[in-house]
């Protein structure tokens, strides 16, 4: 007997757009927020809403994702019944081929679907940072006998192109969709969240595959196939914070956004806890001379400078008359004296030396890689 709905993060882009933040580390591997990795929002969705199933497939630079996961413990998802797969491309008789688009990624991994033999499938972005109760969107889907629903959202009009955009009915089922087009006719975008009827996919997937007409992407390829072809899609209006962080700008803007207490998305909500996998430090220690306002300090961290509305993840050290300001400094990153730091991204384990000076502007973030090196530091510690 299968399961009833099987959770699929795609986990394998490459993530050029965040630059230097995922030149070895895949984008749902990279930090967020102090104490988290991009990805545990989707895996710690799926837990809270009863998806204890869950395949991660990735591709790119997975290493990092693949021990931020290891046997799902963190997100419970390590039972007899429940259980998180990290699926990676394989070589097969036909030679090895890469995950493609999105659909061809699930493409790829029908043995592993079939194995778990699910009644839907719950396809996932992990680079969105969100609360969301898939359970709720599979009810939806129930109600209505849908073949497809997609999670969406009304977005500002100037910023449509970036994502699909569709028309819907009264009943809100959607007659029209465009990836990404140039002159979007609406501003309702789907959120890349999907539960689709697994047995009706399987066949739209492999059908297209043998028939010459590759299903590369969901966006692309299948919701335009599926609306063509009469399925029955619809959209589910997701109310609340969404943000996808795969741009510098965005993953900026979402950890400023996340220095706020009254922010929508309410990380201390116990009745949806977002679940991470974190080493322990010792307690933070703030000097005499440190002036810290309005900023998450992680454990571990040494504080000696000035640090205004800023995110340090654990064990970040600031020395004396540094400042850092607007900022999202990652974990075991060091910086010397005299430094200034203003509207930047400074990656993990990076040392930043003294009187070094990054300093972007809310247009033009700034970003140092993990492990990149800047100056020289006089107080090596
Ligand atoms: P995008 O976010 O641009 O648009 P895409 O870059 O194709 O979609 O990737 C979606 C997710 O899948 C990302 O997390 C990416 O890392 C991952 N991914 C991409 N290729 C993969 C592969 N081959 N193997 C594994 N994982 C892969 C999508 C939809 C739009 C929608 C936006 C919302 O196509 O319609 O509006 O999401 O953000
Ligand atoms: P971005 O748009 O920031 O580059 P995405 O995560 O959306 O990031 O991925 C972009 C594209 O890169 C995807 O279509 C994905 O298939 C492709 N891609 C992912 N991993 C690799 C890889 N290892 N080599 C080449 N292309 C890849």
């Amino acid at each position: 007997m299968g399961i009833e709905m099987l959770g699929l993060i795609l986990a394998g882009g490459q993530g050029t757009r965040l630059g230097k933040l995922t030149k070895d580390v895949a984008k749902p591997a990279v930090p967020f927020g102090g104490r988290y990795r991009i990805i545990d929002f989707a895996l710690s969705n799926c837990a809270n809403s009863n998806v204890k199933n869950v395949g991660v497939i990735t591709q790119y630079q997975p290493l990092v994702l693949n021990s931020h996961i290891g046997n799902g413990a963190p997100w419970g998802l390590n039972g007899v019944t429940s259980g998180v797969t990290i699926l990676q491309p394989y070589s097969s008789q036909e030679g090895s081929k890469w995950f493609e688009g999105t659909s061809h990624a699930v493409y790829q991994n029908i043995a592993y679907i079939d194995q778990q033999n699910p009644e839907y499938v719950l396809i996932l972005s992990g680079d969105h940072i969100y609360k969301m109760d898939y359970e709720a969107m599979l009810e939806s889907h129930k109600e209505r006998g849908a073949s497809l629903t997609v999670s969406v959202m009304e977005v500002p009009i100037e910023e449509a192109s970036r994502f699909g955009i569709m028309n819907t009915d009264e009943s809100d089922r959607i007659i029209e969709f465009e990836e990404k087009p140039k002159e979007p006719k609406s501003n309702l975008a789907s959120m890349g969240i999907y539960i689709f009827n697994w047995k009706r996919l399987r066949e739209v997937l492999v059908n297209g595959y043998s028939k010459g007409n590759p299903m590369e992407d969901f966006g692309g390829d299948v919701i335009p196939a599926y609306i063509e072809s009469g399925e029955n899609v619809f959209a589910y209006r997701f109310k609340g914070y969404w943000k996808d962080v795969g741009t510098i700008d965005s993953l900026h803007q979402a950890s400023m956004e996340f220095l706020d207490l009254n922010m929508e998305l309410d990380i201390k909500d116990k009745g949806w806890r977002i679940y991470s996998r974190n080493d322990i430090s010792a307690p933070q220690f703030v000097t005499a001379e440190a002036d810290v306002k309005d900023s998450l300090v992680g454990d571990g961290c040494y504080v000696s400078g000035s640090v205004h509305h800023s995110i340090l993840s654990q064990n970040v050290h600031v020395q004396n008359d540094t400042e850092i300001e607007d900022s999202f400094i990652m974990s075991g990153t060091y910086i010397g004296e005299h430094v200034v730091i203003k509207n930047a991204i400074i990656g993990e384990n990076a040392r930043i030396g003294d009187h070094v000076q990054i300093i972007g502007s809310p247009d033009a973030i700034e970003v140092i890689g993990h492990g990149e090196v800047k100056g020289e530091e006089k107080n090596e510690q």
